[in-house]
């Protein structure tokens, strides 16, 4: 095809459609990450969940790695250990890090599809959640949310934290789930809009291991 062709249809392109950003997430994929790379993984998470418990390794592995990646550690962990690894991270930790940590094992459809359920339960039914999860979707969605999904992200982040408290089941849900997608670019949109780091924001409203966590899949 010669070039002039591609060149001027980049150009009329430019001209009729808003500019879209690539979108980036934190968490990015190894090249070749084989067997024996998840072996590898699967032992610092064997050697880490004994005691002493070390948690800054978890915590690594999890977040350094895709979903794809992850899963893979899990089955190779699975394979040579009991109890299965996401029944060992029950069983060894709580509270909103527990949540995070299963959450970096769930494959998306499975875990919006529980999100979904939790949202439809109770007395009302929590329309922002229901939305939010059907924005996270595909592509195809994306005009639901207007066209600037990192800047509806960063704004539902922002809400989860404004005021007294913290709604963490939101602040986990949108940076497990946004890592791979889109991430960098709703760091970008928080800090543009609120005038804060994400990071910073995230920082003030949680603490601990939970911190550390969610600081590891945000990457400052
Ligand atoms: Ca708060």
């Amino acid at each position: 095809m010669p070039k002039g062709n591609d060149g001027g249809r980049k150009a009329k392109r430019a001209g009729t459609r808003p500019t879209i950003i690539a979108p980036r997430g934190t968490i990015r994929p190894h090249k070749g990450f084989d067997e024996e790379a998840a072996l590898a993984q699967a032992k610092i998470l064997r050697t880490a969940l004994q005691k002493p418990t070390n948690t800054n390794a978890i915590i690594g592995v999890l977040t350094k790695h895709t979903l794809e990646e992850r899963k893979y550690v899990e089955d190779v962990y699975n394979a040579q250990h009991s109890p299965p690894l996401q029944e060992a991270l029950r069983h060894e930790f709580c509270g909103h890090l527990r949540e995070t940590l299963l959450a970096l094992l769930q494959w998306p459809n499975q875990y919006l599809a529980g999100w979904t359920q939790r949202a439809m339960r109770g007395a009302s039914t929590d329309q922002k959640t229901l939305f939010e999860v059907l924005c996270g979707r595909e592509p195809a969605d994306l005009q639901d949310c207007g066209a600037d999904r990192p800047a509806y992200f960063a704004e539902r982040l922002y809400r989860a934290m404004r005021g007294l408290g913290t709604d963490e089941g939101t602040l986990i849900r949108i940076l497990v789930t946004r890592s791979e997608a889109d991430l960098e670019n709703i760091k970008e949109a928080y800090q543009r809009r609120y005038g804060k780091s994400l990071a910073d924001a995230v920082e003030d409203d949680t603490s601990g291991y939970f911190w550390r966590c969610l600081k590891a899949i945000i990457k400052p």
